[in-house]
């Protein structure tokens, strides 16, 4: 009996050895992980591409930050003349009839390349705007409180002036006496 057992066992025994080593053999068969990485990100068609960057704009004294659309239908950033700004320009001031109300500043803000002087008229002692005087712009307290302004402006300077008195006051380029305008304070 015990010789007949023996190599049964041993068949078997050999059969399962082989049997694991086949099995064993299996997992070695990697997935394929190809099929997770196909997803394909096709650029978007970029329609602002045109369109210059906005940027945010600290505009000067007198000058509001606004928004245009050029031809392009892009929103560009411009600087846009307050509500109580003029503007002199080499051929005068611009609006020159300003109407404000009783306690409203008014910018001068000079975009000509030459120097200006905003100042009440009449040329060249500046007495009709009530307390106005060319003669206190001598005192640096005094020369505060005048319509004047008691010095040619450079490019892009800005000079600013509260008007309280009711009426319709003139002034005139000091520089150029020709120049006028006239604002109504209501
Ligand atoms: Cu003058």
């Amino acid at each position: 009996m015990k010789k007949a057992i023996l190599p049964i066992l041993l068949i078997a025994a050999l059969v399962l050895v082989s049997g694991c080593t086949q099995g064993g053999q299996k997992p070695t068969t990697t997935p394929s992980p190809t099929q997770t990485a196909t997803t394909t990100t096709s650029p978007t068609p970029t329609t602002t591409a045109t369109c210059p960057p906005r940027i945010l704009l600290k505009c000067d004294t007198g000058y509001l930050p606004g928004v245009e659309t050029d031809k392009n239908g892009c929103e560009i950033d411009t600087c846009q003349p307050g509500k109580n700004t003029v503007e002199v320009t080499s051929s005068g001031f611009s609006p020159s009839n300003l109407k404000i109300l009783s306690g409203e500043k008014v910018v001068f803000v000079n975009v000509d390349t030459s120097p200006h002087w905003p100042a009440s008229v009449v040329h060249p002692t500046h007495k009709v705007y009530p307390g106005s005087d060319i003669s206190k712009c001598s005192d640096p307290v005094e020369k505060t409180k005048i319509f004047d302004a008691c010095k040619g402006l450079e490019k892009q300077e800005s000079w600013s002036f509260i008007l309280d008195e009711k009426g319709t006051w003139k002034y005139h380029d000091h520089l150029n006496p020709g120049s006028t305008g006239t604002v109504v304070v209501e």
